[in-house]
């Protein structure tokens, strides 16, 4: 049986609890991470893909501080992050860019951007969204919903693709 874990990081009521709570087959509860140098209090849920593979999902309560997730990417097991982002929160767009532009420029973990409220007719697109936060097309933006668990599935296997991605380039630069 093999545990991987996945960090949920966002800006402040941008999803993180909600996304980790529609995939998670127990109720969110509070614990510690140990990392590197210290112990980082986060959310936890769990999701079995299968009888090989459980992933663990951690959130961020802290939404300000982003700086542990360099001492998070030396922690076992760690698949990668997932950036939430609430399309219909203009006002949280720079904090979102910020987070973005950090973990581009900071985290060796691959990661994602799942962009929620989806059916919102005042959110931008996605696509609209990455252009909006200054983004390359390499980064990728998925849509979901956290009350459709396929869409939250979905945001987990684009993370799967970043991580294969990543494999295969250094297959290929070997
Ligand atoms: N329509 C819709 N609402 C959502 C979705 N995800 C979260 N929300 C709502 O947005 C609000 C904030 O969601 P949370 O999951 O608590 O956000 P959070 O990032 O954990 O918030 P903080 O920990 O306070 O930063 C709640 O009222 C949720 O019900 C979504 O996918 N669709
Ligand atoms: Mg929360």
């Amino acid at each position: 049986m093999q545990t991987a874990k996945i960090i949920v990081v966002g800006s402040f009521a941008s999803g993180k609890d909600a996304f980790i709570q529609a995939i998670s087959e127990i109720d969110l509860v509070a614990t510690e991470l140990q990392t590197a140098e210290n112990h980082v209090a986060l959310y936890f849920g769990r999701y079995t893909v299968d009888d090989e593979l459980v992933i663990h999902l951690f959130g961020t309560p802290d939404t300000r501080r982003f700086e542990f997730a360099w001492d998070i990417n030396y922690s076992r097991d760690l698949l990668g992050y997932v950036i939430v982002i609430n399309n219909a929160l203009p006002d949280a767009y720079p904090e979102a860019e910020r987070i973005v532009n950090l973990f581009r420029k900071s985290a060796p973990a691959p990661f994602v951007v799942a962009v929620n409220d989806q059916d919102d007719t005042n959110g931008l697109s996605p696509e609209e969204l990455r252009r909006v936060l200054h983004q390359p097309e390499s980064v990728k933006f998925i849509p979901y919903g956290a009350n459709d668990t396929e869409s939250v599935k979905k945001v987990l296997l684009g993370l799967m693709y970043e991580i294969f991605d990543r494999v295969n380039i250094r297959k290929q630069g070997a």
